[in-house]
């Protein structure tokens, strides 16, 4: 098995997962501050202020509160993000020991509302722009590449109650003015940049959020959210190009594989409907250029029309990204029959698969299913492929010893990196790898710090206690041995 000379051996991370401060050196709020913890049972909550009462509603990501109403914060309710791992405060150490475990790059994501705090203005925020300078110059000692997200599920709070989470062509221009400064501003720090997180989580949530109800118009507002987002990145593409001929940019997709569960022929067909919509719709704009034939079928569905103009088309057709990239947790099987046992992936709600094993979150174990996804995207686009997430979220407990020997995350892992050797063995141009939550982190999708993926443990629990201080895993070491032999000792 052969990695490629410069493989980018890494570890990714979000800002609203791991800095805290949020509310320091002139940060304004985001939708993620205002969002409470969950747990395997109750869904992280949104908390706000309607006619003056504080209210909660189920958070996903990229969802808005209520039109009407405003985001608050209830002082009686937990917050991971507030301190998250104290990333902010913590980023010497932090990188000091990725770099211990020889990451040749280090995927963060950038807080929008510490650059514009509210997310529209036309100054940014210079202690932001100084922070993240910091961090760019810090990996840049020791030779790690920065890959870094624009745009992370935390969206300017004002921006998503003014403008109903992207609702309104308006936030194409607020984020593109975003993006523009971040380029001309870490010009020679940073190579490659991703415009949006799992972008596709906007379809992909319809139905778990609503327990497999979806309206039109949650129909409707999704499809126009995408759009105006595919042309936001298509802008941010073309200017960061202009600004920089050097920078390397990508989509970011949330990489479920679907299979269908039986011969039936509709399974089949089905099937391939799913990957249309969860996955090609999106991957097919941002790497065409174009909208692809079966969208309109898509829309006709559910009787969207959207607000396309002549300029975004030639946007979408100027803006092409320069490599794909994608999230890889789970794969999920697609039926048109009765299902009675299901699956509880963050996006995936399929039937169980018998021949895969389930991780405590319910998540199926599937290493060849990362091997199918990079082999049908890169026959599809033929552009550069990294995998920006993968890693086994688990309950981590400290032995007698005082250790934590994680050896269920480095079978986990080292599954996946040989599956990922097999891709490029058949041709597969794939540049990179960083798993994901390279250091304890808040989990996204419950807001819980139990859901554990570092290499790096993190004393802190779910209601925010601990020292927060860190501590290598067993892992730490083993990744350190794989990225020192290019892939070779797993
Ligand atoms: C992806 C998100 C990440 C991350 C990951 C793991 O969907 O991009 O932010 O959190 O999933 O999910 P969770 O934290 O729910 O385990």
């Amino acid at each position: 098995m052969k990695f490629p000379k410069n493989f980018l051996w890494g570890g990714a991370t979000a800002a609203n997962q791991i800095e805290g401060a949020y509310n320091v050196d002139g940060k304004g709020l985001s939708v993620s501050d205002i969002t409470t913890a969950g747990d395997l049972k109750n869904p992280r909550m949104l908390t706000y202020k309607l006619n003056g009462k504080l209210q909660e509603k189920p958070a996903a990501p990229g969802a808005g509160i209520p039109a009407g109403s405003v985001g608050a914060i209830d002082p009686n309710k937990y917050y991971p993000s507030h301190v998250a791992i104290d990333f902010y405060h913590r980023y010497k150490d932090d990188i000091k020991m990725f770099a211990e475990m020889g990451f040749k790059t280090f995927r963060l994501s950038i807080a929008w509302t510490r650059i514009f705090p509210k997310g529209d203005e036309k100054e940014p925020n210079q202690a932001g722009l100084d922070f993240y300078r910091k961090v760019f110059e810090e990996c840049k000692k020791y030779n790690i590449e920065p890959l870094v997200t624009i745009s992370h599920y935390e969206d300017p709070l004002y921006l998503s109650e003014k403008y109903k989470d992207w609702s309104d062509r308006k936030m194409i221009d607020c984020y593109v003015h975003y993006a523009e400064t971040l380029f001309k501003e870490y010009k020679g720090l940073v190579k490659y940049w991703l415009t949006f997180n799992e972008i596709n989580s906007a379809l992909l949530m319809l139905g778990i959020s609503s327990g497999g109800k979806v309206t039109d118009a949650q129909y409707q507002h999704a499809y126009q959210k995408l759009h105006y987002q595919f042309v936001a990145s298509a802008r941010a593409v073309k200017l960061a190009h202009k600004i920089d001929p050097n920078y390397v940019v990508g989509n970011m997709i949330c990489g479920i594989v679907n299979y269908p569960m039986t011969p039936d022929p509709k399974d089949i067909l089905a099937n391939r409907h799913a990957w249309e919509k969860s996955i090609f719709y999106c991957g097919d704009v941002q790497c065409k250029g174009k909208y692809p034939t079966y969208a309109q079928r898509l829309w006709n569905e559910h009787n969207v029309h959207l607000d396309i103009t002549d300029q975004d088309k030639k946007d979408l057709a100027e803006g092409k990204v320069d490599m794909y990239t994608f999230s890889y947790y789970m794969s999920n099987l697609v039926t048109t029959h009765k299902v009675k046992d299901k699956m509880s992936g963050n996006f995936a709600a399929g039937a169980k698969n018998p021949y895969l094993n389930y991780s405590d979150w319910g998540w199926a174990t599937d290493p060849d299913g990362l091997q199918y996804f990079l082999e049908v995207i890169y026959d599809r686009y033929e552009l550069p492929v990294m995998v920006v997430e993968n890693g086994l979220g688990a309950v981590d407990k400290i032995s007698s010893d005082g250790k934590i020997h994680d050896d269920y995350r480095i079978d986990y892992l080292k599954q996946h990196i040989e599956a990922m050797g097999r891709a490029i063995a058949n041709g597969v141009d794939l540049i990179g790898y960083t798993t994901w939550g390279c250091i304890d982190l808040v989990s996204a999708g419950t807001g819980q710090m139990s859901k554990r993926y570092g290499f790096i443990y993190v004393d802190r629990d779910d209601k925010g206690n601990g020292t927060l201080d860190r501590m290598p895993k067993d892992s730490f070491y083993w990744y350190k041995k794989v990225i020192a032999s290019n892939g070779q000792d797993l």
